[in-house]
């Protein structure tokens, strides 16, 4: 396969945009310069290409390529370009990439879809900067309202509101809604780089997604006492450093044990000083299972286990669910459809995406997952081969000229 100049001059200039020349990773968060000139990138990509855009109040774009007699339901298709704080390059922009990839090796071999397909980005798919993981999609989709974000603050205790009013949106914005889409589109196809290893151990370079396990976000703010560090004799403090500590060993021991996944990778503790015990430490604990009893059950035993410890520290402890997203199964049809001719394995995954919420709110969707050869996601060293990448667009043109014929 000769290597797609569109595809690697976008990735070209996409590379860029929001990355640390310290790590090599990259901060996109959303409504941040560098999140917006990505946005921007996508929306000059657009107009080059005569798609015509159209954008929610949140900074959700669709563009749309519709040929004269297309008509019907269409395809949607695309990702994400904001990322985790330090994230990797692949995440998210490998989906618009080959989106818009795909569209271009479609109208070079002359195809014209029956159908419209739409190209779409979503906002703050990570939660990275409003805590909300996919919370563009959930807007959109009405999953979570504009009264429920109203409340959400960044860490420097910006509004999400104030932030989207502050951003330069596209023009027009406002008249992407859910409504209209949900009539506009048949089905989503969402193309993510891999987050794991499976595709590597099969040998394959794209994968189908059955499922999305269930997964959620929780809030323990661990309650102390604030003290001298060197004058509090050990057996008098109420130390929250210590109960948060006991929870995040707690927490790994029992995913471990039954199978599943926990993590704690954010932390803050106040007051922060090196001689002072804490008054108080706040952490998330980020949990997923195989079901949503394994998951209800995994966090009720870490629960169980940070309020005994606590009542040995002398400290409290408050739980709050940020976010829980139930299972998602993907439509198994239109899984079969895409992976069937060519045999693409068919995988579930421990990530969350859009197309989760796409799925939750009724839309058929389906996931292409492109190998990943360490499986490194959420970090500077995520990376795919650009072999594999070629192939994953050849995989989702090939699936859009099958859904949009
Ligand atoms: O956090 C996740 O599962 C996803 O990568 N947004
Ligand atoms: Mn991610
Ligand atoms: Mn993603």
């Amino acid at each position: 396969m000769s290597p797609s100049p569109d595809f690697t001059q976008m990735w070209r200039d996409l590379e860029p945009l929001g990355r640390s020349s310290a790590s090599g990773g990259y901060f996109r968060q959303p409504f941040t310069s560098a999140e917006r000139e990505a946005a921007s990138w996508f929306l000059e990509q657009c107009r080059d290409r005569g798609l015509d855009v159209t954008a929610d109040e949140y900074g959700n774009v669709v563009a749309w390529w519709r040929p004269e007699n297309a008509s019907g339901a269409g395809v949607l298709t695309g990702s994400h370009l904001d990322s985790v704080l330090d994230g990797g390059a692949y995440d998210g922009p490998l989906g618009v990439v080959s989106a818009l990839a795909a569209v271009d090796v479609l109208r070079d071999r002359g195809f014209t879809p029956a159908r419209p397909i739409g190209v779409s980005v979503f906002v703050e798919e990570e939660g990275s900067r409003f805590g909300l993981a996919c919370l563009g999609s959930r807007l959109l989709t009405g999953a979570t309202t504009v009264e429920q974000a109203r409340d959400l603050r960044d860490r420097d205790g910006v509004f999400f509101v104030d932030a989207v009013a502050e951003a330069e949106l596209p023009a027009g914005a406002g008249r992407l809604r859910w409504a209209d889409l949900r009539e506009q589109v048949a089905c989503f196809v969402e193309l993510h780089v891999e987050q794991g290893r499976d595709l590597v151990d099969r040998d394959a370079p794209v994968g189908v997604a059955s499922a999305i396990w269930p997964h959620g976000r929780y809030r323990f703010d661990f309650g102390g006492e604030a003290n001298h560090a060197g004058t509090t004799r050990m057996e008098d403090r109420h130390d929250p450093m210590l109960t948060y500590a006991m929870t995040v060993l707690a927490a790994n021991k029992q995913a471990r044990l039954s199978g599943q996944r926990a993590t704690f990778g954010r932390v803050d503790v106040h007051p922060n000083g090196t001689n002072a015990v804490p008054s108080r430490v706040t952490a998330w604990l980020d949990a997923r299972a195989e079901s949503e009893e394994h998951l209800a059950a995994l966090v009720a035993e870490v629960e169980r286990l940070a309020r005994e410890r606590a009542g040995l520290d002398g400290t409290s402890v408050v739980l709050t669910p940020e976010s829980v997203s139930p299972e998602v199964a993907f439509d198994a049809d239109l899984a079969k459809r895409i992976a069937g001719a060519d045999g693409w394995p068919v995988i579930p995954t421990m990530a969350g995406h859009d197309a989760g919420i796409l799925s939750a709110a009724g839309l058929p969707t389906a996931m292409l997952f492109v190998r990943n050869p360490t499986g490194i996601s959420h970090s500077p060293a995520e990376h795919a081969e650009t072999g594999d990448c070629l192939a994953g667009v050849e995989a989702l043109a090939a699936t859009l000229e099958r859904l949009a014929s």
